[in-house]
């Protein structure tokens, strides 16, 4: 052992000779020489066999097809008005010159569906590993995102290129899961939970089915499928529609879309949440901003104590910030943090205390990661935010929600809300108000080639291109208009 040990001194030092280091430095960048390498020097051969088993080149992009879809949504009203009959997604198919197939499901309009159509060409012949190549290639397209520039706007109408790379990334992680045979919360680091916990997320609503029915009901319908289209416009509504969805899906925290009715309607339905479902269940109710700062102080103040948390209360990291100096409830956001470049500015401000991330717009699972990180680093919790989605898009947020190492509270879900699905098999299975991170290769759902079929026609005959909740409201009450900070 010692002659041995000496041997592979000398052959070191002799490596290190003046004529010597350049081929030493190789080495050690191939990995060879660790200090188990020193004691079995690899020849030339051998580093050349492994270099090529180990850097074998990837499969190439062959084709991309963007599919709009649109499925039943119930007549819910939010901020900015009401949803229409159908919601919009776009659905990504990545294929490799292998024929291996790589999905994902993004927001729904004709702006993102011509931003992918935009992305297809500059994509083909890529290599689906090379993310970072694959980012720069799209943003010499798209241009580097620049946060100010979605101004209020819904972003994710806008086609960005976040959305769009997010969207592309997912299909890709589902190939190089396919191909690897891992899921892709390994991609993503690794699992921390088997199961990721959702939270019950509630509406106000119009009564109504939504898709063909409209406005109309479904006499049949039985459990939360008739809870679903009953309305709920009040506290005891909101009560009957908590119990519904908790019963069917057993989720144990409860969320409540506000910014409908004037504040103290909804924080009365928040204590009445609390006096049905008791201390044990975390509430939060999210205003979508429609809050002035003195609004938002007076009710946070009344509801400390009540929430785990309380969702954008008011417009602006400047106005969070002076709200959450006023209350001690803590504060999330979807709407004042939603990019990397806001950042900085969220971190002098003190803006909030919990960003909901969202891989649909902060640019992938990956990036969604990286807000992790962020969070982890300075001190705030990290949760996940939604929009009417679909299984694609869930098996994603499952994916990343598995791999996240720090995650304090249940995520949002739409899933609820929708009863079709254009996977195999059916709709994702919730268990204790929990999805299992699924354990096949990639994001572990297939494409339903005949369901997007189905739901690429809904969207051709609901002559929808565009989510527009003003729309939708003003043809129930002519005359209404969307306000920034309304109470
Ligand atoms: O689907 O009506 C809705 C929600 O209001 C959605 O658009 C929001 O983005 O869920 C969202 C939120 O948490 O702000
Ligand atoms: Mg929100």
């Amino acid at each position: 052992m010692i002659n041995k040990n000496k041997h592979n001194r000398e052959k070191a030092k002799e490596a290190l000779s003046a004529d010597n280091r350049r081929d030493f430095i190789k080495k050690a960048g191939l990995g060879a020489l660790g200090m188990g390498g020193m004691l079995f020097l690899p020849d030339e051969k051998v580093i050349a066999q492994n270099t090529k088993k180990t850097f074998k080149t990837g499969p190439k992009i062959k084709q991309i097809n963007v599919t709009p879809i649109a499925f039943t949504d119930p007549p819910v009203l939010n901020a900015a008005g009401l949803h229409a009959p159908y919601a919009l997604r776009n659905i990504v198919e990545v294929i490799t010159d292998d024929n291996i197939s790589g999905i994902s499901e993004m927001h729904g309009g004709i702006a993102n569906t011509n931003a992918l159509e935009a992305a297809k060409g500059l994509l083909i012949g890529k290599d689906p590993f090379q993310l970072n190549e694959i980012k720069r290639t799209l943003q010499t397209h798209f241009g580097k995102e620049e946060a100010q520039k979605r101004g209020d706007a819904a972003y994710w109408n806008n086609g960005q290129l976040s959305t769009v790379f997010g969207a592309v990334e997912v299909a890709c992680l589902d190939i190089m899961g396919k191909i690897t045979g891992r899921p892709v919360v390994d991609l993503l680091g690794g699992k921390m939970r088997e199961q990721v916990p959702f939270a019950a997320y509630l509406f106000y609503k119009y009564e109504g089915a939504g898709g063909k029915l409209g406005f109309k009901t479904d006499n049949n319908a039985k459990g939360w499928a008739a809870v679903r289209q009953a309305k709920a416009l009040d506290p005891a509504g909101i009560v009957a529609e908590a119990k519904g969805m908790c019963e069917e899906f057993g989720f144990k925290s409860i969320k409540l879309k506000g910014g409908v009715f004037e504040p103290q309607k909804e924080v009365d339905a928040m204590f009445a949440l609390r006096e049905a479902f008791g201390p044990d269940v975390p509430l939060r109710v999210d205003p979508n901003a429609l809050w002035k700062v003195e609004t938002g102080i007076k009710y946070g103040k009344m509801m400390d104590g009540l929430l785990e948390y309380l969702e954008d209360p008011v417009r602006s990291q400047e106005n969070m910030a002076k709200v959450r100096k006023e209350i001690k409830t803590p504060l999330a956001t979807n709407m004042c943090t939603t990019a990397f470049e806001h950042i900085p500015s969220s971190i002098a401000l003190g803006s909030e205390d919990i960003i909901l991330t969202d891989h649909h717009y902060w640019g992938g699972l990956k990036a969604s990661m990286d807000v992790g990180r962020i969070c982890e680093v300075f001190g705030r919790g990290i949760s996940m935010h939604s929009n009417s989605h679909l299984g694609i898009s869930l098996a994603a947020m499952v994916h990343l929600g598995g791999a996240l190492p720090y995650l304090t509270t249940a995520l949002d879900t739409h899933y609820p809300w929708q009863s079709e699905e254009v996977i195999t098999g059916g709709r994702l299975k919730f268990e204790e108000g929990s999805v299992q991170v699924p354990q096949g290769p990639g994001l572990g759902v297939e494409l339903d080639k005949k369901a997007l079929a189905l739901l690429h026609k809904n969207y051709l005959d609901s002559g929808l291109t565009k989510r527009d909740d003003a729309k939708e409201m003003q043809k129930v009450q002519p005359g209404w208009v969307f306000k920034n900070d309304r109470w």
